[in-house]
């Protein structure tokens, strides 16, 4: 069999930094990690090839030698892969299907020839088994949440590392709260399931040994879902594995509020290798914390907590949403403010979506104001349900929001607040590639020169470079992150 794996393109958005890879000459910020899982279960005798639509482009030749096309999706990416599945109909290419989008929304997705749903380790070997009896069915589905000792080492011989700018691992899947706006509950369960320390580290040798260093993304819902275990079984192996390796990798990891009320996890994460979490703030308005169920946020000033954090040595990039039933319409101002005094440099602010399949999206529909599927791109300003705020009203705020936290003067000043008070470990010393030279280079050009901003550019350039030099090189990368988010911000 040949087998085709494709990973759809995903639009410019926030998330996909592609402004700011360019400085980097790096196509995609991350690797489709759950094709590249995906690819391992496949039997060994079976030839495969790897096209993600981010780094390369999908050619009709590339389709004919297929046998079966094996794509994945989220919904964000909902326009490429349904191009993908007419360009396999047309070509008469036979189409499995499988990941978050096809999983949350499966039946919206007719004329695919199989549907593998949930999680691969749970469906798949039963497709491969109807498959060789030559009975597979149209859709695979399970509702049982399968151990993570099951799951294989991803197939990097697949990746064109060079490619992107960071590796992405797994340590866990599933997350103990219940946010009223998120899927995780019905994709991955409330019980968090980890793989074993030796696991999990055996795929970082198996990173070390390909010659990966630098950046590497923990993709678990919530790194800290299960604190017990992280504390007491990841992390004294991961501490001591940074160590011999003299920190290799630098982490990011996806976090819940409450980490910032265990100083010995973070000082764990820490010497770990972890520099940076993405943390689901939300907003700092509590009726609406408390409307979605978000109470690890709730009854705390998330403002210390944030800079306790990143005072640690973990930065904090967050999330932020507007468009919340309880919102007053001093919510786009209380938002402005507190990305303000909390420092957060990179603050991704969205409009509320309900995603198919989650509490929201049910109460939406139970109250007459679902309007349609999310269509998964949070900065496109769109929402799927009836707001109670005016449409018109939340999505100016919402502008305002963003024409303001990236307008120069206001980026450069929380970069500048974020460096004062983030210490970084000190044993973690930057990595300085050819890449990063060039990165430099061609910041001073564009951003220096080219761009509007160059006053605050060249101010925040030489004071981190003369007052905090170790920091330089996080300042650059912030300087090129911002210019992202502005060209985003603008084009919204
Ligand atoms: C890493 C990640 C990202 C990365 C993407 C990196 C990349 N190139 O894939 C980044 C940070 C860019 C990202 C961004 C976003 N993401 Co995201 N992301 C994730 C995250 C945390 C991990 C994905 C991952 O690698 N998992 C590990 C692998 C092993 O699991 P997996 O991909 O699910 O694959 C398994 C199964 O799904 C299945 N499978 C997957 N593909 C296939 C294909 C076939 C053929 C088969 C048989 C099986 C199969 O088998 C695998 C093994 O079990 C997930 C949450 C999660 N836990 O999955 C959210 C998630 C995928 N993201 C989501 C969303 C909504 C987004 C955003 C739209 C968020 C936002 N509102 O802005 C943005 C959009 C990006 C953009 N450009 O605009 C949603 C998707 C919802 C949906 N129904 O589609 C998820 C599920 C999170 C959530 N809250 O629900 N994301
Ligand atoms: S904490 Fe994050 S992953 Fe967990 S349910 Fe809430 S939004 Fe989802």
């Amino acid at each position: 069999m040949n087998i085709l794996m494709v990973n759809p393109e995903m639009p410019s958005t926030f998330w996909s930094f592609r402004n700011a890879l360019k400085f980097v000459s790096k196509k995609s910020s991350e690797p489709p990690l759950g094709l590249l899982t995906v690819a391992s279960m496949l039997p060994k005798h079976w030839e495969v090839k790897l096209i993600d639509m981010n780094v390369c482009v999908l050619k009709n030749r590339d389709l004919d030698w297929a046998d079966f096309v094996f794509l994945t999706g989220m919904n964000v990416q909902r326009k490429s892969f349904q191009d993908v599945v007419s360009r396999c109909q047309s070509r008469g290419v036979k189409i499995v299907a499988g990941g978050p989008m096809v999983t949350t929304e499966s039946e919206t997705f007719t004329g695919i020839d199989h549907l593998i749903l949930n999680e691969a380790e749970e469906t798949l070997p039963g497709f491969f088994r109807d498959l060789e009896d030559g009975c597979a069915k149209p859709v695979y589905a399970s509702g049982h949440f399968p151990e993570l000792q099951k799951t294989p080492l991803p197939r990097w011989d697949l990746l064109d590392k060079k490619k992107y700018a960071s590796i992405s691992v797994q340590y866990s899947r599933g997350c103990p709260f219940d946010c009223e706006f998120c899927t995780i509950p019905l994709l991955n369960g409330h019980k968090p399931r980890t793989k074993s320390s030796e696991q999990f580290i055996s795929e970082l040798n198996s990173l070390y040994r390909i010659g990966w260093r630098g950046p590497v993304f923990i993709v678990d819902d919530n790194l800290i879902g299960h604190k017990r275990r992280l504390k007491h079984d990841l992390l004294p192996a991961l501490i001591q594995w940074s160590e011999a390796k003299k920190y290799p990798f630098r982490f990011t990891a996806e976090v819940s509020m409450n980490l910032a009320d265990d100083e010995t996890l973070i000082q764990m994460l820490v010497q770990a290798g972890f520099e940076h979490v993405f943390i689901g703030v939300e907003t700092p308005n509590d009726e609406s914390l408390a409307e979605c169920g978000k109470s690890q946020n709730l009854n705390r000033d998330m403002t210390v907590s944030v800079r306790q954090l990143q005072k640690q040595g973990l930065r904090v990039s967050g999330g932020f949403i507007v468009g919340f039933d309880h919102d007053p319409p001093s919510i786009f101002e209380k938002q402005i403010q507190f990305i303000k005094k909390s420092g957060i440099v990179t603050a991704m602010v969205g409009i509320l979506n309900a995603p198919t399949g989650s509490k929201l999206f049910h109460r939406m529909k139970s109250e007459k104001r679902l309007l349609g599927v999310m269509s998964g791109d949070n900065m496109d300003g769109s929402t799927n349900f009836i707001p109670k705020m005016h449409p018109t009203k939340l999505s100016e705020g919402y502008k305002k929001i963003l024409r303001t936290i990236y307008s120069p003067r206001e980026y450069y000043e929380r970069v500048k607040s974020m460096m004062q008070d983030f210490h970084p470990f000190p044993e973690m010393k930057p990595r300085i590639t050819w890449n990063d030279i060039g990165a430099l280079l061609k910041s001073m050009w564009i951003l220096g020169v080219l761009e509007k901003g160059k006053r605050y550019y060249w101010k925040l350039f030489l004071y981190s470079l003369f007052q905090c030099p170790k920091k330089f090189p996080l300042a650059i990368t912030l300087l090129i992150y911002g210019f992202h988010f502005r060209k985003i911000a603008e084009s919204i």
